[in-house]
This record gives structure tokens, C-alpha cells and sequence, in this order.
């Protein structure tokens, strides 16, 4: 087991719930006591004894240019010398909104808030204050983050550590949530035969990364726009993950596929936190002031992490060819670590799309969250440990995302592969 500082874990645990402020981060599912971070920079992590660490975690998804870069980071230092919340307008809102709208047309009002969290839960309450229904389809093991009506049958931290539907949260409102399995076109047209009319939105991760990566089947999202379409249903891509993770746009953009609200987080802060939503106007004038449905938020817009964004976004709109070699790059990544599964004898079904990966531990194939959960997690850990040791930072759960940054070197990548090779044999 991997030697952790475990007085810090401790010292936190007596002031922190849990010791941390997020679960997945107490790395339970693993075993052992999270290592504690002193600071990042390109591809590394460091943490406070000083090892370093090839980082595959970035952040949960953000961290796409790398820790620390330039451009990014001098844009944080300047906007912070000119005062650092102001609840008030700023030009830089209307500018990263006008960057967002252009790069994902189906976007074309934008609201911005502090956390993907914040932009799903504002999502679901504008699709039922638009609609007048109140009940919401989503798919297991799709995580939209920690608001009440998106807790049924959750992937990240909920799957992490098994709870199926957390409590706190009123019956009542559970019951308003029908939770199908992810790329099932039929069960879906079978809820919307029937709910019919009182569905007011169907959410989706267009591809799934919070029950690990699982790609969607062809025509399920196609599928998802045919049915919503016809039964007035709006359609909510949750883009949190996947918006400007594998181009200058959303998901949404590469299959042609226009959605009615789209949420993003992550990538558009650049690393400070963040959230939006956005879609057809005449839905999000249903928002207030111009409506009646209600969000709100002091740091909402906050100069920070809109500058830090407009300036990541900026930097992403010059990098179309980036993004092409960071796809091949990851793809030959997968390969090389799937030769690696395969000479060790040990199953794995490695889920890859784009820049963003998964090492399920079982042969597969993992198409939802049934197929997910089949996964060997006590090896997974083993395997996890076996990583951390030798200067490889994993999501530290079988049910997440790894991803891969433009900061990460080709040499950053067989190092990684030759760590896997020896922990394999330490299994
Ligand atoms: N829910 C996040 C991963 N999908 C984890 C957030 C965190 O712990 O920082």
C-alpha cells in the first residue's frame, strides 16, 4: 500500500466532513489516506513531501492545457490586481458568453454559475418551469452533479461508494426522476409512451465519463433528440465534461446533434470554478429577470474565472491541430497499455474517447452501468496503488474518467506505460 501522509489526512478529518471537500477525493473506494497536494505545473502534480507525479487526473477534466500555463496564469494575476468579486456586471461576461455562443450555436443565451452543479440544477428547474411538468429522465450511472433531482442512480462519487439514492432527499422529489440505462433508445421510448406529457426534460452526458468513459451507442443520441422533439420534452446535454475536451465547441458540435439547454463547467473556467448553461432564447428568457424561473449567485460570473476562461478559451480557439494529436496521442497511449493488459494475462477493457479514458478491470464490453460495475474494483485499487507508487496520479475510483492534457509528452506517456508494466507484476 502506498506510504500516504496520513497526519494531514488526520489533522483535515478533524475540521473537514470526511476529511475532504468532495468524496471521490477520500479515495474510500481505493483504500488508504489520500496524498495531500502542494502545487501542479505542465503534466505534473507534486505533492507536499515534493514526488512528482504524472497527473491524469487534472482537476477532474479542466486542467486541458496543463497546470499552470502561461497565458492563463498571468491573465488570473493581472485580473486579480483589479479587484477579485464585484457582484456587478463585467465586459469579460458578455465576452466569454459571446466565445461560448459562437462555439456552440445551440447556446444562443448563456447564464453562468459557479459550478457545473449549479448550471444542471438551474437546467432542470428552467425545463420545468418552461414546460409546466415536473418529471425528468436521465440514464444510471450519468452523474450531473449533487442537486437533489439528478441524485437517482448516480455515477461519480455516488457510484464510488455505492450509495444508490442519497438520503436527505425527499421521496417526493425521487419519484419525479425515472433513471433508465445509458445507450437504451427502446427503454427510452417506453418511459416517453408512459410519462408522455409530464417529462419535461431528458438529461444526458453525451458521452458518459462519471461511470468511467462509456461512448454513446450510434442513433442513442439521435434517438434522444427524435423522441424529445416529438413529445415536447426539452433535451439537456450535460457538455460539464465533455464541452471543448475534444474541440473547440461541445460534443455536440461533431455529431451535428442540437440539444435544448447544454451545461457546461470545467474546461470554460480554465481551472477556477465554474458553470453555464445556455440555449434556445426563448427558453432561457424564461429565466429571471426577463422570467419568472429563478437562479442566482453572488460569485456567478466572477471576474476570475471568467477571465481565466476567456483566456483558456482563447488559447483552445488556435488549437484545432492540438486536439487532433492529443486524440492520436491518447489513442496510441491505449494501445500500448492494452499490449501491456494483455502480455500480463490480466482482462481490461480500456474505454477510450478522444483524450479522456477508462481501464475497466474485466473483458468487457462496458456500454452502461450495469456492464460498468462488473468491473474487479479490489484490482482496480491494487492496480491504483500500484500507479500512485511509481509517480502516476489515476482517478483513485474505478467509476471515473482519466484524462490526458496538451502539456503531457509523448515521454510522459511511456513512462506511464513501463509504471503499468511493473505494477502489473506487483498484482
Ligand atoms: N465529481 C467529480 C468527478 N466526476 C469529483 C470532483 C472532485 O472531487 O474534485
Amino acid at each position: 500500500m502506498t506510504e500516504n501522509k496520513t497526519n494531514y489526512f488526520t489533522e483535515a478529518r478533524q475540521v473537514i466532513a470526511g476529511g475532504v471537500n468532495s468524496p471521490v477525493r477520500a479515495w474510500q473506494s481505493v483504500g488508504g489516506n489520500p496524498i495531500f497536494v502542494s502545487h501542479a505545473r505542465g503534466s505534473k502534480i507534486y505533492d507536499v513531501a515534493g514526488k512528482e507525479y504524472i497527473d491524469f487526473v487534472l482537476s477532474w477534466g479542466p486542467m486541458i492545457l496543463g497546470h499552470v500555463d502561461p497565458y492563463v496564469h498571468d491573465t488570473i494575476c493581472r485580473t486579480a490586481g483589479r479587484g477579485t468579486s464585484f457582484g456587478a456586471p463585467t465586459e469579460a461576461e458578455t465576452r466569454i458568453a459571446q466565445l461560448i455562443s459562437a462555439a456552440i450555436p445551440s447556446m444562443e443565451l448563456v447564464r453562468m454559475t459557479s459550478s457545473g452543479t449549479e448550471a444542471t440544477m438551474t437546467a432542470i428547474r428552467l425545463a420545468r418551469g418552461y414546460t409546466g411538468r415536473n418529471m425528468i429522465l436521465k440514464f444510471d450511472g450519468c452523474y450531473h452533479g449533487h442537486a437533489d433531482s439528478l441524485l437517482v442512480k448516480a455515477g461519480s462519487g455516488v457510484a464510488t461508494l455505492g450509495i444508490p439514492g442519497s438520503p436527505g432527499i425527499p421521496s417526493l422529489l425521487a419519484e419525479m426522476t425515472v433513471s433508465l440505462p445509458y445507450n437504451d433508445i427502446n427503454a427510452v421510448q417506453k418511459a416517453v409512451e408512459h410519462y408522455g406529457s409530464q417529462l419535461a426534460a431528458i438529461i444526458v452526458e453525451p458521452v458518459a465519463g462519471n461511470m468511467g468513459v462509456v461512448a454513446p451507442q450510434k442513433d442513442f443520441l439521435a434517438g434522444l433528440r427524435k423522441i424529445t422533439a416529438k413529445h415536447g420534452i426539452l433535451l439537456i446535454f450535460d457538455e460539464v465534461i465533455t464541452g471543448f475536451r475534444f474541440t473547440f465547441g461541445g460534443y455536440q458540435n461533431m455529431i451535428g446533434i442540437k440539444p435544448d439547454i447544454t451545461c457546461l463547467g470545467k474546461i470554460i473556467g480554465g481551472g477556477l470554478p465554474v458553470g453555464a448553461l445556455g440555449g434556445k432564447k426563448e427558453i432561457m428568457e424564461s429565466l429571471a429577470p426577463t422570467g419568472g424561473v429563478y437562479q442566482a449567485g453572488t460569485l456567478s460570473g466572477n471576474p476570475l474565472a471568467m477571465n481565466a476562461g476567456l483566456a483558456t478559451l482563447e488559447l483552445l480557439k488556435t488549437k484545432a491541430d492540438s486536439y487532433k494529436e492529443l486524440d492520436t496521442k491518447t489513442a496510441k497511449f491505449c494501445r500500448d497499455c492494452e499490449k501491456i493488459f494483455s502480455a500480463a494475462g490480466i482482462p481490461v477493457c480500456i474505454n477510450r474517447f478522444h483524450s479522456m479514458f477508462t481501464l475497466f478491470f474485466q473483458t468487457g464490453p462496458v456500454h452502461d452501468f450495469v456492464s460498468a460495475q462488473k468491473s474487479d474494483t479490489g484490482l482496480f485499487a491494487r492496480f491504483f496503488h500500484g500507479m500512485i507508487g511509481r509517480g502516476i496520479w489515476l482517478p483513485p475510483s474505478q467509476f471515473e474518467a482519466g484524462f490526458i492534457s496538451f502539456a503531457h509528452t509523448d515521454a510522459d506517456l511511456d513512462f506511464t506505460v513501463q509504471a503499468c508494466a511493473e505494477a502489473l507484476k506487483s498484482l
